[in-house]
């Protein structure tokens, strides 16, 4: 089949699927760092997406967020963050900004004023430079909300912030007091 043929942004979905959260779905294995073997991904994929690696490459490239990573040579890919399996992808763990952002939905407000930002399903809070990618997080759950983080403080306490290869800053939890509803 012909690029045109395929629909990227529902293959980038099913890619999310294996590399974050069930590799098992098209019965293959992560290795410890995150990593899936490109051929058999390709071969796994291949019965309900029968792509071949240039497409699987152009998926990589375009996509919006640069959720994946190939390594050198191309034979092993990987989801850059959002995993709910215990990988290691080898985050770089820095200081953070003194302030980053969490959009949520309203719904979760009390909740989350009451015991703060949990990683639910996921290793870490996914947490953001700037509101609108924080607003366009939360309006996935619903009415959106964004926090505020007080992550020069949080840092200063001790807790560990990661970076992402493609930006996404990351933490175990964020407790409330460290949380301002800011718009
Ligand atoms: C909420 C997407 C109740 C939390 C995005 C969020 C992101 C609580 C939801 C990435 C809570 C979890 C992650 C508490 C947290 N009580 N609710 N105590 N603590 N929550 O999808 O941050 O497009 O696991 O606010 O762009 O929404 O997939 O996390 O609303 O970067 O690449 O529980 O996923 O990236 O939802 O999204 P999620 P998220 P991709």
């Amino acid at each position: 089949m012909k690029e045109e043929d395929f629909d990227l942004i529902k293959i980038s979905k099913y890619l999310s699927l294996i590399l974050r959260h069930k590799p098992d779905v098209i019965g293959i294995k992560l290795d410890n760092q995150g990593w899936a073997d490109v051929r058999k991904l390709l071969d796994g994929i291949s019965k309900k997406y029968p792509i071949d690696f240039s497409i699987l490459k152009k998926i990589v490239i375009s996509d919006n967020k640069q959720r994946y990573s190939f390594n050198e040579d191309e034979t092993k890919i990987r989801a850059n963050q959002g995993h709910s399996i215990q990988v290691d992808v080898e985050l770089l763990e820095i200081e953070p900004p003194a302030i980053l952002y969490h959009g949520t939905a309203k719904n979760f407000t009390s909740s989350i004023d009451s015991k703060g930002l949990i990683s639910k399903n996921r290793l870490y809070v996914h947490l953001s430079t700037n509101k609108d990618t924080a607003k366009n997080v939360g309006m996935r759950h619903g009415e959106p909300i964004i926090y505020q983080v007080d992550a020069r403080q949080m840092y200063i306490d001790g807790w560990i912030f990661y970076l992402s290869a493609n930006g996404v800053w990351l933490t175990k939890a964020v407790p409330p007091k460290y949380l301002t509803k800011c718009c």
